[in-house]
């Protein structure tokens, strides 16, 4: 007699994702996660989230933060996101996020949780002083994920990892449970130009809305100005640009302009590198910064305009908020009843 493996989830394909209203966005942001929710909307069932309880893992303002909120909206929506074809929601609205987040910890192995290099990054030396919540944090991912039974995670490369712990709790879920095909293992959707996008200061640290000095990143929101200002002002280095990518390998900075050039162009490094081979930085800033502002300005535009009105915000959030809740509830019903809940 032979072994057969159980048989996985058979499920319909759905993508989730989600952006932290802890700060303004910025072109990593965009280029890493808006610009491929906004195309896969059309190809898979899209959820799209306003991550306002991953934001709380670190301090936000309680006056800030659902404006905050309105302001990721109104750049999903300017990115080109449809709350008529993709459900966008606030991910405090669904209250299942919480429940699924605390069956999970107790799920979640501490040695797991040990090894992600986000918590690490943002922690500092001073681990003890950081809340329990951004320690979590995977864990919560993780419900945000399987509670909609998301099979497709499009994220930016730094979140590789968290997707990658989202795959061991739903298996060992899946295990322990004796349901072999309840969750999926979801897959994270890294790929393209965009998928890692560095700080304008430092080629070795990633573009973020928490870094301090706001010349390290574009925002979203900057005038054509501020975007051509801090690409002038982007470190790089005196060489002119080589003609293989080889040759770029130890000139991060220079390396992360040529991908941002890309990003925004549709097109790869090595076509980027073809046109401007042999020119210096002097030459290629303004043209990068010609299409920065060609490109994100009417984002930002966009933006503005949806912000006017936050009543329409609203309603969207509201309406998306039901939907996600009605998709949730099937999944939290039946995960209670397998944990053994009474009542489930
Ligand atoms: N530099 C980046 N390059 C490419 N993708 C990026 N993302 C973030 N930074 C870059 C992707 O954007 C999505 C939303 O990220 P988030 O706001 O949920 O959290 P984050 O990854 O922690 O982003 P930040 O900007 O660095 O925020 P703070 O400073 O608040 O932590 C994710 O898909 C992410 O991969």
């Amino acid at each position: 007699m032979t072994d057969q493996a159980p048989a996985p989830y058979a499920g319909p394909e759905r993508v989730l994702s989600g952006v932290q209203p802890s700060g303004a966005l910025h072109l990593g942001n965009y280029l890493g996660a808006l610009v491929k929710f906004t195309r896969l909307q059309h190809e898979i069932d899209t959820f799209i989230f306003v991550a306002d309880m991953h934001a709380i893992t670190v301090w936000q303002d309680p006056a800030q933060l659902a404006s905050q909120v309105r302001e990721i909206t109104a750049a999903y929506l300017a990115a080109g996101l449809n709350p008529k074809v993709a459900t966008i929601f606030p991910q405090s609205a669904v209250a299942a996020h919480a429940e699924l987040a605390w069956i999970f910890n107790c799920v979640a192995r501490l040695g797991w949780l040990d090894r992600m290099t986000q918590f690490k990054d943002k922690a500092g030396k001073h681990k003890e002083r950081e809340s329990v919540g951004l320690y979590t944090y995977p864990v919560l991912q993780a419900a945000d994920i399987l509670l909609y039974k998301a099979t497709h995670v499009p994220v930016g490369e730094d979140q590789k990892q968290h997707v990658e712990l989202t795959r061991d709790i739903a298996g060992k879920f899946n295990h322990d449970f004796d349901a072999p095909a309840f969750f999926p293992l979801p897959e994270p959707m890294i790929e393209g130009p965009g998928a890692r996008i560095m700080s304008l200061r430092d080629g070795s640290a990633k573009m973020s809305k928490s870094d301090p000095s706001d010349y390290s990143r574009i925002n979203l929101m900057d005038d054509a100005d501020a975007i051509a200002q801090k690409i002038r002002k982007a470190r790089t280095d005196p060489e002119p640009l080589p003609e293989t990518l080889d040759e770029l390998k130890d000139r991060p900075e220079a390396m992360n302009l040529v991908g941002i050039y890309a990003a925004l162009d549709g097109r790869s490094n090595a076509e980027v590198l073809a046109e401007f081979a042999g020119q210096g930085f002097g030459a290629f800033k303004p043209k990068l910064a010609d299409l920065a502002v060609a490109k994100l300005g009417p984002v930002g535009e966009a933006m503005r305009d949806y912000m006017s009105d936050p009543g329409e915000i609203d309603s969207i959030l509201a309406a998306g908020a039901e939907r996600a809740r009605s998709a949730a509830a099937p999944t939290l019903a039946q995960v209670k009843k397998l944990v053994g809940f009474w009542g489930a």
